[in-house]
């Protein structure tokens, strides 16, 4: 499908990617992108927000139980035994990539909307076509349905499949859409997504934006009680 056709004049270089644990993560996502994506429309995105919200902060059970010392923060060490009970066969310098990667406040500990950025991040490398687990890769399938949902997303705002969004991509998933009052709407998110402000959003940035969004990150200050 596709192929040279739709090219946009403005990928005249194929992005670099900055460290190691980046050129893994986009052959991860290029590699997830041939098998296509079930969203239809950048509205259908939107109507998924709910749902993955609710995905998402079940996640805050496992996150509990891998900071031993309940200090709101898992560190590296309490990050490795987390790896090892969840059977997440990385390398030490793997692990410490991706550690490095999530601790955006770099304070030396995942908090939570960390965490779960790094946890989808596990679950995208850990797409190993030459591994036989199929189902489930992290023995966790309702939290990994959630992270699939993510995947999807980004995999259909990808047009051109290089593994990152571009302000272009998001401006032509958009107007498909036809929702030409939320274009700039979608462009100030598109910032929003660009942490670093090279243009480009990557996996990471985009699942930051995410928790972000749907409010994760945000401080509980005894909202569930009545
Ligand atoms: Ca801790
Ligand atoms: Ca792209
Ligand atoms: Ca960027």
């Amino acid at each position: 499908m596709g192929g040279i056709l739709g090219k946009p004049e403005s990928s005249k270089h194929a992005w670099i990617p900055e460290t190691k644990l980046e050129a893994k993560m986009v052959e991860a996502m290029q590699r997830r992108a041939t098998e296509g994506t079930a969203m239809k429309s950048f509205n259908s995105i939107i109507l998924k927000f709910p749902k993955i919200d609710e995905g998402l902060r079940k996640c805050k059970d496992i996150f509990e139980q891998f900071d031993e010392d309940s200090n709101g923060a898992i560190d590296q060490e309490e990050l490795k035994k987390c790896f090892l009970k969840l059977e997440i066969k990385f390398t030490e310098e793997e692990i410490n990539d991706l550690f490095q990667a999530c601790d955006i406040n770099e304070d030396m500990g995942m908090k939570f909307n960390e965490f779960i950025v790094l946890l989808c991040l596990v679950y995208l490398l850990k797409d190993d076509p030459t591994a036989l687990h199929a189902k489930s890769r992290m023995g966790m399938p309702k939290l990994e349905a959630t992270f699939e949902t993510l995947v999807d997303a980004f995999v259909f705002l990808d047009k051109n499949k290089d593994g990152y969004v571009s302000r272009n991509e998001m401006a032509q998933a958009i107007n498909e859409s036809g929702e030409r009052s939320s274009g700039r709407i979608v462009m100030k998110r598109f910032e929003e997504m660009d942490w670093d402000k090279n243009g480009m959003v990557n996996f990471k940035e985009f699942l930051f934006a995410f928790t972000n969004w749907v409010g994760i990150d945000d401080e509980e200050e005894g909202e569930e009680k009545v």
